[in-house]
């Protein structure tokens, strides 16, 4: 009767921790109960914790930068590393680069995504929003359930300003979408670039100079309040400060449409990290920069009173090498540094480690972060949680088995992880998608290839109840019909 049965486990789901089987059946979950007999195949979990699989909302994934570095991962590395990392799904970006059409962009993540062994989706980069994009593409991408995409408000190259901003926000929720944005003032960046670079401080440290706490604060509060003037959903990827925290917390308990994610990097380095000798430090870029140690514990706090939805992992992988960080030269200044860094098979086991282990969250919160609350702010209806119906996509956890992260445990295509050396206590042993077993105590089973693209609902809004600006309200605004 049933396909698959996981017996002898701890399930655990965001609400609840109950003793219980899992029986699977066409690649769902069939049953749930006490004791379930039978199955073709019985995988005994033997006490340990049985969760829903880790989804990863924010990786870079075979993806171009605006500079053109290509990441060192494609679809099948970047898959199989997170899989390793008990992530049962992702979502990547597909980014268009000015003067690209959004059919032609998505046409070519399509073609790359097809190598993945977990289920995937796009989030939508736009750097261009043309006329064409704004009425004609972006309504097609979300008729294919592409309902998220990310706008950036710094570099050159991608920033829309906050008219293009507004226009994004705006035909968003008229789909039930929901923009995501990177929230960094380009102006104060590139004004601490050039008084840095008239001093000659070009080392990679500098590039956690150059991006000041300011810059991304102030901007956070600009997308907010943007947001707010249309009353549109809104998430701030990558929170690295803690002011810009403060403000997505006052902005929700206001009751905004917003969401924001925090990521390990934040929580497990800072910027003196970058000030390793030699080139080392370059292995530390990311933006927004690492900061210190007061900010690493006002994160955490803000992690558990649920400012954040997600911690995921930005993996932004770019070797350490003329193929990536240094593509402009070994002794490039910082500016001209590709800067990201990988993490996606760390970012479970060290939210489990720092986090369950260590006592700051409980195990529901971590299933929250983890995977619950990607999947119902991104659509995907079938996956998060476990009850009969749902997607069977699994993570077994041992939570007291113990690792060292080195760089071949992470299954990528990269040279270096930052996280390299920290012990970790908590191992995701066995893995599944679909029912399918992925990942079986530290064997690959899956095959290029058996990922599926998950077409995504629109953004849940329960429990948000928004804003109404009294100048978009006709009955406040002398009758003009112009909110979105
Ligand atoms: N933003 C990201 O989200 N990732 C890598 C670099 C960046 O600017
Ligand atoms: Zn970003
Ligand atoms: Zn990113």
């Amino acid at each position: 009767m049933f396909d698959t049965v996981i017996h002898s486990g701890t399930v655990v789901t965001a609400t609840d921790t109950f003793r219980g089987d899992i029986g699977i059946r066409g690649g769902r979950i069939a049953a749930i109960a006490e004791r379930i007999e039978g199955g073709e195949r019985r995988i005994d979990a033997g006490n340990r914790l049985v969760l829903p699989g880790g989804i990863e909302a924010h990786a870079h994934i075979a993806q171009e930068s605006s500079a053109g570095v290509m990441t060192a991962d494609d679809y099948y590395s970047g898959s199989v590393s997170a899989a390793f990392g008990g992530n049962s799904s992702f979502i990547p970006f597909a980014g268009q680069h000015r003067g690209q059409s959004v059919d032609d962009v998505l046409a070519t993540y399509d073609a790359r995504a097809k190598r993945s062994v977990i289920d995937y989706s796009y989030h939508l980069i736009i750097s261009d929003p043309t006329e064409n994009v704004l009425t004609e593409e972006l309504p097609r991408a979300f008729k294919r359930g592409i309902t998220s995409f990310k706008v950036f408000m710094t570099y050159d190259l991608m920033n829309l300003g906050d008219g293009g901003m507004l226009d994004i926000l705006t035909v968003a929720k008229e789909h039930g979408a929901i923009t995501m944005v990177h929230a960094e003032n380009n102006e104060m960046v590139k004004w601490m670039n050039r008084r840095l670079a008239a001093k000659g401080l070009t080392a990679p440290k500098y590039h956690a100079i150059s991006r000041p706490e300011l810059a991304e604060e102030e901007a956070v509060n600009r997308a907010i309040s943007l947001a707010k003037l249309v009353d549109a959903p809104l998430f701030i990827v990558h929170v690295s400060t803690a002011g810009g925290a403060a403000l997505v917390q006052r902005a929700k308990l206001d009751g905004a449409k917003l969401f924001a994610e925090t990521c390990p990097q934040y929580l497990a380095l800072t910027r003196h990290d970058l000030d390793r000798p030699g080139r080392e430090g370059a292995k530390f870029m990311c933006s927004p920069p690492v900061r210190d140690h007061a900010t690493q514990d006002a994160l955490w706090k803000h992690i558990q009173a649920g400012t954040f939805e997600s911690v995921s992992s930005d993996h932004a992988p770019y070797r350490f090498d003329e193929t990536g960080k240094f593509t402009a030269g070994l002794d490039a200044p910082y500016p001209k540094i590709a800067n990201g860094m990988p993490g996606i098979a760390a970012r479970l086991p060290y939210l489990f480690s720092e986090g369950v282990v260590k006592g700051r969250i409980t195990l529901q919160q971590f299933v929250a972060l983890s995977s619950t609350n990607a999947a119902k702010t991104f659509g995907m209806t079938q996956k998060g949680s476990l009850y009969p119906g749902m997607d069977a996509d699994i993570a077994i956890w041992n939570p007291e088995a113990t690792r060292t992260v080195t760089l071949a445990d992470q299954h990528d295509n990269m040279d270096f992880t930052p996280f390299e050396g920290m012990a970790l206590t908590g191992v995701p042993e066995v893995v599944l998608n679909r029912g399918q077993v992925i990942v079986e105590h530290g064997e690959l089973r899956a095959v290029e290839g058996q990922g599926r693209f998950i077409a995504r609902a629109t953004v849940d809004l329960t429990g948000k109840p928004g804003y109404r600006s009294k100048e978009l309200d006709p009955a406040q605004n002398f009758g003009a019909e112009i909110a979105p």
